[in-house]
C-alpha cells in the first residue's frame, strides 16, 4: 500500500470535516502523528486527522530548478499541489520536474502544457512529461473526437489524470471561451476528465461549470492574487482548488504568503457558507 495520502486519494476519500467544507484535504505522510497509519479508516478510528490547506496549488512558470526545488521543499505540507508551466519546462527541460517532485512527492503535480492539437500530437507531448506528473492540462476547445478522446485514452493507460480548460481567467476569454462554453462543456462531458480549469476571476463561470458537471470533476481556478481574484472567492463559487502563481512565487516570503492566502481562503469560505471556521 502506498502512503496514506495516496491511499486516501485513490479511494476518493474525504474527511468528515472536508465533506462539511466541501473541499479536499489529504492525510499527509510527512506528518509524524499519522506516520504509522496505513488507511483513512485507521486514521478516523484513531481520531487523527490532518486538515491541510483549503485547496491551494502553486504555479511555477519561471526560474531555475534549484530555486524552484528549494521553494517546493518549503511549501511542501503547506499547499496541496504544484502546477508547472510551459516556460519553466522549456527553460529547464521536462525532466527538471522530476527534481521538483522529489522535494514533495505527496503533493498533486500538474503539467500545465495547455495542449491544443490533434489527439495524436497531444498524446506525444503528454507522454514526455507523464513520468513526472500526476495530471496534464489540455484546452477544451479542441473538442472530443480525434482530440480529447485520444489524449484521455493515453493518460488512462499511463494512470495519469486529464485536466481540461473550460474557460480562462484573462479578460479576452470572456469574448471567446465563454461564448462557446456550452460546446466546450459538451466535449468535457464526453472526455470525462479528472479536472477542469475555470476562472477565479469570473466566479459565475465556475458556478455554471459546477452546475453542469456536478461533482464528477475537480475544478481548478487560476486568477487569484496577481490577476485580481481574492482568495476563497472561487472556492465559494464551487472550485476545489485555487491556483496561485506570482502572489506566492514572487513574494519575499513565499511560505508566509501561502499561509496568508490559506487563511484568507478559510475566512472567505466560512463567511460565504455562513459557517464557523474549522
Ligand atoms: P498568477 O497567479 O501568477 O497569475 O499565475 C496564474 C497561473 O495560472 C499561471 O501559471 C497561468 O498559466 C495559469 N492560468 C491562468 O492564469 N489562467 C487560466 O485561465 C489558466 C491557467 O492555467
Amino acid at each position: 500500500m502506498g502512503s496514506p495520502s495516496r491511499y486516501a486519494r485513490s479511494k476518493g476519500w474525504r474527511s468528515p470535516l472536508i465533506e462539511w467544507l466541501g473541499h479536499d484535504a489529504w492525510l499527509r505522510p510527512y506528518n509524524t502523528v499519522i506516520a504509522g497509519l496505513n488507511s483513512p479508516e485507521q486514521a478516523l478510528s484513531s481520531k487523527v486527522m490532518v486538515y491541510h490547506g483549503m485547496g491551494l496549488i502553486v504555479a511555477f512558470d519561471k526560474g531555475g530548478v534549484d530555486e524552484a526545488a528549494a521553494l517546493v521543499g518549503k511549501l511542501c505540507g503547506v499547499v496541496d499541489g504544484f502546477k508547472v508551466g510551459v516556460p519553466f519546462l522549456l527553460a529547464n527541460g521536462a525532466a527538471s520536474a522530476g527534481a521538483l517532485r522529489e522535494k514533495c512527492p505527496s503533493a498533486l503535480w500538474v503539467a500545465d502544457l495547455k495542449l491544443a492539437d490533434i489527439g495524436y500530437v497531444m498524446g506525444l507531448t503528454a507522454s514526455i512529461v507523464a513520468p513526472f506528473f500526476d495530471a496534464v492540462i489540455a484546452h477544451g476547445f479542441v473538442g472530443y473526437e480525434g482530440g480529447l478522446d485520444e489524449l484521455k485514452r493515453l493518460l488512462d493507460e499511463k494512470d495519469r489524470k486529464l485536466i481540461v480548460v473550460a474557460s480562462m481567467s484573462h479578460p479576452g476569454a470572456a469574448k471567446t471561451y465563454d461564448k462557446v462554453l456550452g460546446e466546450v462543456l459538451e466535449a468535457i462531458e464526453a472526455a470525462k476528465p479528472w479536472g477542469v480549469v475555470a476562472p477565479a476571476t469570473r466566479p459565475s463561470i465556475i458556478r455554471l461549470v459546477r452546475e453542469r458537471l456536478g461533482n464528477t470533476v475537480k475544478i481548478l481556478a487560476p486568477g487569484v492574487g496577481a490577476q485580481g481574484a481574492r482568495p476563497g472567492e472561487a472556492l465559494c463559487a464551487g472550485a476545489d482548488y485555487e491556483i496561485v502563481g506570482r502572489a506566492i512565487t514572487g513574494s519575499e516570503n513565499p511560505v508566509e504568503a501561502a499561509r496568508r492566502i490559506i487563511e484568507e481562503q478559510r475566512k472567505t469560505l466560512s463567511s460565504c457558507r455562513g459557517a464557523g471556521q474549522p
